[in-house]
């Protein structure tokens, strides 16, 4: 279902237009009100009357997460603190976090993005939300909260954690929908099981997962284990929170990023060049419609790709792919770059392995290691030891012909690795310890 018919349908011509009048607006809003861009704008010679075309975009300097962090806490907004109605942050692993400002006017769009986001799985007023995102910090709770009462939906606000007394919600009060990561939603499938209750038996009917990168075989093992749809959703604190990006249901095959409040672009991470279109590279996204703290070409680090072709469900907005992962993810395995998510997609492929793994890597002498746990059906793991040889070794050498590195696979019994109820942390690099 689409939730706003005129912005999310728009010919790519009136879409155009509005971008570049949003644009000018953004420009102009950020260089007379943040001194940080003032400079940055005058240092190459850009005024906001410079801006004629969305080509312009182009030769507008980029900002940064270590800009954000330079300009802790609130350096980089464009109004005082009176007209602020809300403050989010995000932890980050290293250093001060990163803190985000909303005016009502940002909630109000927020809200608005996240209303299409639910509709676009097909989330509607009849639907019961238990939105297990956390709340408080994280965007995750509130920017989906929100958005459920925008649309009417009833909304539990069961927040994360306590996954014993989320069975017993979902199952007495009939939630309809679940919004979380995919790796809590395949936690929560088994302590339903625990529980002596058939994830396939509830009422759940639609799944909205992000805050994390997952593989295409991972949804289809949620799909699986849960009897529902899974859609994928994206965003980032720095934008507006979750609700930048979403799949639709009808193709389930990219995400709809909103174009009528963000401008999307692939560069090159290494260069900063932008790539030609349909190539890999890193999102870098303009807010048009911010009021509080819009960003100009923001770096998110996050890899995918444009996809422009129409869609079946309507929508005019382009789509970027499934994220890949992050460029500070990236792992370089012995000169090879690869993304957790490609190796997840392996194992998740193999018949008998489980959704739950870790990555660790380490060095011996100058040489990388990689030691990839994954956890094996029960029925496997009784099985001879002959045959958990045989499964490893198929693993090992499916990750050496699709990826092209060595690492040895350590099979372990379910439930043996740790779970998550937030954003799963599934790779231990020790040569940064
Ligand atoms: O994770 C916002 C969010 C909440 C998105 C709930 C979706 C659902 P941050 O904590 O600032 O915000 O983390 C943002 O998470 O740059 C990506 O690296 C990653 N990420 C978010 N969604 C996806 C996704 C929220 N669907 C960072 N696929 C982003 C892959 C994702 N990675």
């Amino acid at each position: 279902m689409i939730w706003n018919e005129e912005f999310e349908t728009l010919p790519r011509e009136a879409l155009e237009a509005l971008q570049l009048k949003r644009l000018k607006a953004t420009i102009e809003r950020v260089y007379y009100t943040v001194p940080f861009y003032r400079r940055k704008l005058d240092e190459v010679g850009i005024t906001p009357d410079s801006i004629r075309s969305l080509e312009d975009l182009k030769k507008i300097p980029f900002t940064t997460k270590d800009d954000l962090r330079e300009n802790y806490p609130f350096g980089l907004f464009t109004v005082p603190l009176k007209q602020i109605v809300r403050i989010h942050a995000s932890s980050g692993t290293t250093g001060k976090p990163t803190v985000v400002g909303y005016t009502r006017r940002d909630i109000e769009t927020w809200s608005e993005l996240m209303a299409r986001s639910l509709s676009a799985a097909g989330v509607t007023k009849e639907d019961i939300i238990q939105n297990a995102y956390g709340y408080g910090l994280f965007t995750g709770g509130l920017g989906v909260h929100y958005g459920a009462e925008k649309i009417g939906a009833t909304v539990i606000p069961v927040s994360g954690g306590q996954s014993k007394r989320q069975i017993t919600i979902m199952k007495d009060f009939g939630s309809t929908v679940l919004t979380c990561t995919p790796s809590y939603a395949l936690h929560l499938a088994e302590v339903a099981q625990e529980e002596g209750l058939n994830p396939r038996d509830t009422k759940l009917r639609v799944g909205l997962f992000g805050a994390e990168p997952w593989s295409e075989e991972m949804r289809k093992q949620i799909e699986e284990l849960w009897n529902i749809k899974a859609i994928d959703i994206y965003g980032l604190s720095e934008i507006i929170g979750p609700g930048v990006a979403v799949e639709c249901e009808e193709a389930q095959s990219g995400l709809h990023i909103f174009e009528d409040h963000f401008i999307p672009e692939i560069i090159d991470p290494e260069t900063g060049e932008s790539l030609p279109y349909g190539e890999y590279g890193e999102l870098v996204i303009t807010t048009i419609t911010k009021e509080a703290l819009p960003l100009l070409r923001y770096r998110t680090r996050d890899i995918t790709r444009l996809i422009k072709e129409p869609c079946i469900c309507g929508r005019t907005h382009m789509r970027i792919d499934r994220i890949r992962g992050r460029t500070d993810d990236m792992l370089i395995i012995r000169g090879v770059n690869v993304f957790p998510s490609q190796i997840e997609e392996i194992l998740v492929a193999t018949e008998g392995v489980l959704p739950h793994y870790m990555i660790i890597i380490d060095r011996e002498g100058s040489l990388d290691v990689v030691e990839v746990q994954v956890e094996v059906d029960e029925s496997i793991f009784s099985d001879e030891v002959k045959k958990l040889q045989t499964l490893a070794r198929k693993i090992e050498n499916n990750i050496k012909d699709m990826i092209g590195i060595s690492v040895k696979v350590k099979l372990v019994e379910p439930k043996t690795l740790q779970r998550f109820e937030g954003k799963a942390k599934r790779v231990i690099d020790k040569r940064k310890l």
